[in-house]
C-alpha cells in the first residue's frame, strides 16, 4: 500500500498517531509511506523511521523546494503551504507506483482500509473520494465571491469531495496532470479560491471522481455528532475519521466531542503521550473561559462543595496521573455537547428558512419573466 501524507515538523507528533493507527490496524500490507515536507528535522524523521522499522513498513521522506512553489496560492487564508504540497505529488513521486492513497495526518485510521484501496475504479474515473459534508451551499461569508460562484453547484449537487483522503489512479494522474495545470488553473480562477489545494483538486478532477461512504471512508468529526453518532458507533462503523477544524489535542476553548476519544486511545500508546497529556492539560488551564467557567461554577456551588471537576479546590493543577482521566472528561463533557447540539438545531432551522425563501424567490422570479 502506497501512501502519501503532507507535514511541518511541528506537525510530526500528530501525522505519526495517524500512521501507527494505519500501521496499527493493516498489519497485513506491506505499506509504503511518502511524507512530504520542508522542514522535518532529523528527530522526527527518526521517531517517524523507527514506527514503520517495528511493522516492517517503509518511510520515504520528500524534500519539498520551497521556491518553485506559487505563494499565491496561499494569498487569501491563513492556510500552510504543507496543504497544498499534494499538487505536486505528481512532479515529486517518481517512483513507479500505480496506485496511491493520501491522507491528512488529523486523522485516525481506525480500521482495515484495504477494502478501499483495491477498490476498482469505474470507467473515466481516476480518483476515489468522500463528499465534503462541512460544506454548505450558504456559507457565502466564509467563503469569498469565486468560491461562490464556482463551486456552490458543485456543493449544491453533491460534486464537492473533501481532499482529506484521495484515493488516486497514480500512473494515470501522474502521466496527465502536474503541479503547472493546477497553478493555471489558479491563475485562470484568479487566485479566488477557499481552500487552495482542495478547490482546485475538486475544479480539475470534476469529471474523474468517483465518491464512496463519506460516514465510512473519511467521517468527519464534527459530523459525527450532528449525525449523532457517539464515540462507540463512530468506532464500530467507521474505517478513517478525519478531525477537521478544532483539534482533539488542543485543549483552549473549543467544544470537545466524546469522539475525539478514539484519538486520544491511540495518541496515548505512542512516544509522544506525556507530550501530549501536558500539552492538553496546559492549554486547558491557561484557557481564561475555562478559568470564568470555573469560577461561576464554583460560586454556584460554593455551599455544595468548592471543589473543581477533579474534586479539588480550583486552579490546583492535576497530578501526572490524573491527566487522562482529566483528558476523558473534557471530551465527555454533556453540557457542552447540548449546547452544541441545540446550536446545530437553530442552524438547520435557518437553513431550511433561507432555503425555503429562496425557493420562494425562484418561483417568483418565473411568475415575473
Ligand atoms: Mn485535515
Amino acid at each position: 500500500m502506497n501512501v502519501a501524507t503532507a507535514l511541518n515538523d511541528a506537525y510530526a507528533p500528530y501525522t505519526y498517531v495517524m500512521l501507527y493507527s494505519l500501521f496499527e490496524n493493516n498489519k497485513r500490507e506491506e505499506i509504503c509511506v511518502y511524507l512530504l515536507g520542508k522542514d522535518l528535522s532529523e528527530e522526527s524523521l527518526n521517531t517517524m523511521h523507527s514506527l514503520a522499522e517495528q511493522y516492517s513498513n517503509e518511510i520515504i521522506y520528500i524534500h519539498m523546494d520551497e521556491d518553485s512553489f506559487d505563494k499565491r496560492l496561499l494569498q487569501n487564508h491563513e492556510w500552510p503551504m504543507e496543504t497544498c504540497f499534494r499538487l505536486q505529488l505528481n512532479d515529486v513521486l517518481k517512483d513507479d507506483i500505480d496506485q496511491l492513497i493520501y491522507l491528512d495526518g488529523d486523522m485516525i485510521i481506525n480500521g482495515d482500509i484495504t477494502e478501499l484501496y483495491y477498490m476498482p475504479f469505474d470507467d473515466g474515473k481516476h480518483l476515489i473520494v468522500t463528499h465534503d459534508m462541512t460544506m454548505t451551499p450558504n456559507s457565502d461569508e466564509t467563503h469569498g465571491y469565486l468560491h461562490t460562484e464556482v463551486f456552490r453547484k458543485m456543493i449544491w449537487e453533491n460534486e464537492y469531495f473533501n481532499a482529506g483522503m484521495i484515493l488516486m489512479d497514480f500512473s494515470y494522474l501522474r502521466e496527465k496532470y502536474g503541479f503547472n495545470d493546477y497553478i493555471s488553473l489558479a491563475k485562470e480562477l484568479d487566485f479566488q479560491i477557499f481552500a487552495p489545494d482542495q478547490d482546485l483538486l475538486n475544479y480539475m478532477h470534476q469529471k474523474e471522481t468517483q465518491y464512496v461512504d463519506a460516514l465510512k471512508y473519511d467521517l468527519l468529526a464534527c459530523n459525527a455528532f450532528v449525525y449523532g453518532m457517539d464515540y462507540k458507533k463512530v468506532k464500530e462503523s467507521a474505517s478513517i475519521i478525519h478531525f477537521v477544524g478544532e483539534k482533539p489535542w488542543t485543549g483552549g476553548s473549543h467544544f470537545h466531542y466524546d469522539v475525539e476519544n478514539l484519538w486520544w486511545d491511540y495518541s496515548l500508546k505512542t512516544v509522544y503521550r506525556e507530550f501530549f497529556l501536558d500539552k492538553f492539560v496546559s492549554e486547558v488551564f491557561s484557557d481564561s473561559t475555562f478559568y470564568q467557567a470555573i469560577e461561576k461554577a464554583e460560586e454556584m456551588n460554593r455551599n455544595l462543595s468548592g471543589k473543581n471537576a477533579l474534586g479539588r479546590p480550583v486552579f490546583e493543577k492535576p497530578k501526572d496521573h490524573e491527566k487522562e482521566q482529566f483528558i476523558r472528561r473534557v471530551v465527555n463533557d454533556k453540557e457542552t455537547e447540548k449546547y452544541v447540539s441545540d446550536l446545530y438545531d437553530e442552524n438547520e432551522r435557518l437553513q431550511t428558512e433561507v432555503q425555503n425563501s429562496l425557493k420562494q424567490l425562484e418561483e417568483l422570479m418565473k411568475s415575473l419573466q
